[in-house]
């Protein structure tokens, strides 16, 4: 044998660490690739978001239950379920849309009971919204959904997959349309259309996971939603969650959310997203762009 013994133990030794440590790193690194899903747009927003931003930023009506804090609850409600990837960011980028009148983060698509986390069986993450259809059409949030992932790249997993769940017939001709609209210009997608079924919530800790990085803003917004579900349900944690998640500007941020929590005019929510040296820092770097 050219090794001694205790050369060869050392060799394997640190050739088992270095064989498990790149495992590791391309394990890790593959479920990030994974559940990153980027914007085929390159984050930028699209131009009927923006459109609907900029024209109804003046009239916002806010929904959310009478009585928790939000402005005027709309007159009809719809409910939109989309599947794109991890759902922290989906969350961000709908709940900044005017019309959007709360989200909900979690898991649907598949056949098995009470799916969580760490036990998603063959479900799939999906952000679930109620929008308020005489502010903002299904067609418009299924812009944004086309544009806020790369709907031509293989699914990596089953919880990552991209597809639209149907809450009736008319969004399910819609959904249709849309897609053959979007492989007419850029060849297959992996999207797939189906009817909604049950939705779990997903856990407390992923949903507006934004805002949650941001106690100061969280602990703001108790005042008004004293009960997590109502804070998490509310308009007001849906548009700062947006923001937080890169989406808008600040300036909208600070008419908006007067507009939303009118008894307090928003209390010090706006000073705190917007005040010198924090939200402009960020514009800068992400929301600028966005
Ligand atoms: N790999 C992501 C996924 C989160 S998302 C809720 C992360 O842990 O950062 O699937």
């Amino acid at each position: 044998m050219a090794f001694p013994p205790q050369k060869l133990k050392g060799l394997s030794g640190t050739t088992g660490r270095r064989l498990i440590w790149t495992a590791l790193v391309l394990f890790s690194v593959g479920g990030a690739i994974c559940s990153f899903n980027p914007p085929a747009d390159n984050g930028r927003p699209p131009m009927k978001e923006e459109q609907a931003m900029n024209t109804q930023s003046e009239e916002v009506r806010a929904g959310g239950e009478i009585g928790t804090g939000d402005g005027a609850a709309p007159s009809q409600i719809e409910t939109a379920t989309f599947a794109l990837g991890c759902f922290w960011g989906p969350d961000a980028r709908f709940g900044r849309i005017k019309g959007v009148v709360r989200t909900r983060v979690g898991y649907t698509g598949g056949t098995t009971e009470n799916p969580t986390y760490h036990g998603l069986g063959d479900h799939s993450e999906a952000v679930e919204m109620d929008y308020d259809p005489s502010v903002v059409s299904y067609s418009d949030l299924l812009d944004v959904f086309w544009k806020s992932h790369n709907p031509g790249s293989r699914p990596c997993s089953r919880q990552y997959r991209s597809a639209i769940f149907y809450h009736n017939e008319e969004q399910k001709r819609l959904a249709l349309e849309s897609r053959k609209a979007v492989e007419a210009g850029t060849g297959k997608v992996y999207t797939e259309i189906e009817p909604a079924g049950r939705f779990y919530r997903a856990e407390d800790y992923h949903q507006k996971y934004y805002l949650r990085q941001r106690p100061d803003l969280l602990n703001e917004l108790r005042k008004t939603y004293p009960r997590d579900r109502d804070l998490v349900d509310s308009t007001a944690a849906a548009r700062v969650n947006g923001y937080l998640g890169g989406n808008g500007s600040c300036a909208l941020a600070h008419r908006e959310l007067k507009d939303i929590l009118p008894q307090t005019a928003g209390g010090k929510l706006p000073d705190l997203l917007c005040g010198p040296g924090r939200y402009e820092a960020e514009d800068a770097g992400r929301a600028g762009t966005r």
